[in-house]
C-alpha cells in the first residue's frame, strides 16, 4: 500500500469514529474497499447486521438498491452511499408501474421478488427471495400458487429447478454480468484447471450452471469453499468475491471463469468516495415512508421463513 493510501485509510478510520459510522462493504466490491469495511457481506446480511448496531450513520459500500433495503430495515439511521450512480443494472429491468400491471393480468399470482430491486418494486411485492433462500421462500407457500417471479429469470429457472411441482411465471431480467457468460468459457476454465472444482452463482444462465460443480449464492460459494475438500475453484461469479475466498482459504487456488465477471458499477465505490461520503454524510438514501412501510412488510416475510 502506498503512503497516500495508509494516510487515506487512517483519516477513513478517525472520520468513522467521529461520525459514529459503521462501512459495509459488499463481497463484489475492490479489495481496499472490503478492507477498510467493519462487516463484509452479501446484501441482506449486511443490511440485517447492520440493523441490529448501534451506529447512527451506515456508510453501504454497494450498489444503490443494497443501500435502499439497509434504508428500509434501519429507518432510524442515516444511510450514506458514495456513489450514487452505482446502479444495477438488473434492478433497472423492472418498475413498480411494470410490476403492478403484469400482476394486474394475473390475478391470484404471489409475487416473489429477488433482493436485487428497488424498495419501491419491493413495496408491489409480497416477499422478497435472496439467492440464497429462494427455494426455501417459494416452497414456503401454498402448494398450488402461482408465482411470479421477478426480475431475474436464470435464478427463478434454478429456483424452479429446486422446487418441482411449483409453477413459476418468470420476469425477462437477467444481471448483464452473469448472463453474458457461456458454456465454453467454463470448459475453457476447466481445460486450464482440471483439477478445480466449478463454483457457480445462481445468476447464470441454466447451461453454464448445468457445468457447475455447486451452484450458490456469494456466502453459499463462500462456504463450499471452505467446506469442500478440493485444491482449486473456478469461480463464476463477479472478481470481488476471489478477494474474500484467498483470505479465508491461504491453502486454496481460486480462478475468475472468465475476466469479463467485473461489474463495473460495483467498481465505482473507491477510498476517495468513501472518505468523502464520510466527511460530508452525503449522498444519502432515503425512501418515502409509504413506500418503506410496504417494502419492509415484504422483507419481513421473508426473514419469517427461517
Ligand atoms: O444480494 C447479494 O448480495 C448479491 C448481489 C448476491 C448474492 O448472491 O449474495
Amino acid at each position: 500500500m502506498t503512503e497516500t493510501k495508509r494516510d487515506l485509510v487512517a483519516e477513513i478510520k478517525r472520520l468513522k469514529q467521529e461520525r459514529s459510522a459503521l462501512i459495509l462493504g459488499h463481497y463484489y466490491q475492490l479489495p481496499e474497499v472490503q478492507d477498510i469495511a467493519d462487516f463484509v457481506g452479501d446484501s441482506l446480511e449486511l443490511s440485517c447486521r447492520a440493523a441490529t448496531t448501534p451506529a447512527k450513520v451506515l456508510l453501504f459500500c454497494g450498489v444503490y438498491f443494497m443501500a435502499e433495503t439497509a434504508a428500509v430495515l434501519s429507518p432510524e439511521k442515516a444511510v450514506v452511499i458514495p456513489d450514487l450512480q452505482a446502479g444495477c443494472p438488473l434492478a433497472a429491468m423492472i418498475t413498480p408501474e411494470a410490476l403492478k400491471a403484469k400482476r394486474s393480468q394475473l390475478r391470484e399470482a404471489v409475487v416473489v421478488t429477488y433482493v436485487n430491486t428497488t424498495a419501491a418494486v419491493k413495496a408491489e411485492s409480497d416477499i422478497v427471495c435472496t439467492s440464497a433462500n429462494g427455494p426455501k421462500v417459494v416452497r414456503s407457500l401454498p402448494p398450488d400458487s402461482t408465482i411470479l417471479f421477478v426480475p431475474d429469470r436464470n435464478l427463478g429457472q434454478w429456483v424452479a429447478s429446486q422446487c418441482p411441482g411449483r409453477r413459476l411465471i418468470l420476469w425477462d431480467g437477467y444481471c448483464p454480468i452473469h448472463d453474458q457468460i457461456r458454456p465454453e468459457d467454463i470448459l475453457q476454465a476447466k481445460k486450464e484447471h482440471p483439477e478445480a472444482q466449478v463454483l457457480a452463482h445462481p445468476e447464470c444462465r441454466p447451461e453454464v450452471l448445468a457445468l457447475a460443480d455447486r451452484v450458490g449464492s456469494t456466502s453459499g460459494i463462500l462456504r463450499f469453499a471452505r467446506e469442500g475438500s478440493a485444491r482449486e475453484y473456478i469461480i463464476v461469479t463477479e472478481e470481488g468475491l476471489l478477494h474474500q475466498l484467498r483470505k479465508e482459504n491461504p491453502g486454496k487456488e481460486f480462478y475468475l471463469a472468465s475476466p469479463r465477471l467485473i461489474c463495473p458499477d460495483m467498481k465505482r465505490i473507491t477510498l476517495d468516495k468513501v472518505y468523502q461520503a464520510l466527511r460530508f454524510l452525503e449522498p444519502r438514501v432515503e425512501i418515502p415512508a409509504p413506500v418503506r412501510e410496504r417494502a419492509v412488510l415484504a422483507v419481513k416475510r421473508m426473514l419469517a421463513t427461517g
